[in-house]
């Protein structure tokens, strides 16, 4: 596996408590909400807070050395410095946060730069089925292209009006709002567009590979 050598450094404890929960299927209620008719997804409940997950490390990445690649499948690949990102198109959005811990905190307002304008600016090639996120501590995830080109998905550096803070995966984390918050890969650093999907840390460790929280796509 190629995060082998990151495993030797993110809590082995707490990953495998989760496999754990997994592998039990912990915290499915069986009641799927495919309408939305609520605004809570089955099994959650709201909090005010903002909990903190991660593998243990929290990468210390100054904004002048952040980098971001997008590339794979696509007609013009880039690597965007933090500058270069804010001279993007910037757009503001607000949306619920759903973890598969069972948290969900609602209207988060981030500001970043939105999916499509990505796209735009990459040009991904037809065969661009999925899209992987790797991040500067090792962790990735995969979402169907798709799913990433949703109009509220974010590349977002900023969350309520400040900088988003080094714990929550400043300078600058995805925001994928329609599926549980592991999707959403902090410290990211590499957009990936790829023909084959690559199931990503915790996708290959027991976690559902798409993460709908209505039909409670927790674990596989
Ligand atoms: N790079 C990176 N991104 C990550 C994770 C991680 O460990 N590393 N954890 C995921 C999980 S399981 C969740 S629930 C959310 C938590 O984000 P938060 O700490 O801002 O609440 O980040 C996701 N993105
Ligand atoms: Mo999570």
């Amino acid at each position: 596996m190629s995060d082998d050598k990151d495993e030797g450094r993110i809590k082995e404890k707490l990953i495998a408590s989760k496999k754990k929960w997994a592998r039990d299927g912990r915290l499915i209620t069986g009641n799927p909400d495919v309408a939305h008719a609520n605004r809570l997804p089955p099994g959650q409940r709201e909090v005010t807070h903002w909990p903190v997950l991660d593998l243990g490390v929290q990468p210390d990445v100054p904004k002048a050395e952040w980098r971001l690649s997008v590339d794979g499948l696509v007609k013009n690949p880039v690597t965007l410095s933090f500058e270069a990102l804010l001279q993007l198109p910037q757009t503001d959005n607000v949306s619920d946060i759903h973890c598969v811990t069972q948290w969900s905190r609602y209207a988060n307002h981030w500001r970043g730069v939105s999916s499509r304008d990505v796209l735009a600016l990459v040009r991904p090639k037809d065969e661009a089925q999925h899209v992987i996120f790797h991040a500067y501590d090792g962790y990735t995830t995969n979402v169907a292209f798709d799913v990433f080109a949703a109009d509220d998905v974010m590349i977002a550096h900023s969350w309520e009006g400040e900088p988003l803070a080094r714990e929550h995966g400043g300078p600058v984390r995805i925001v994928i709002p329609r599926f549980y918050f592991w999707k959403s890969a902090k410290w990211v650093k590499r957009i990936e567009f790829s023909r084959d999907d690559k199931p990503g840390f915790w996708e290959v460790r027991g976690y559902h590979n798409q993460g709908d929280p209505w039909t409670e796509e927790r674990y596989s």
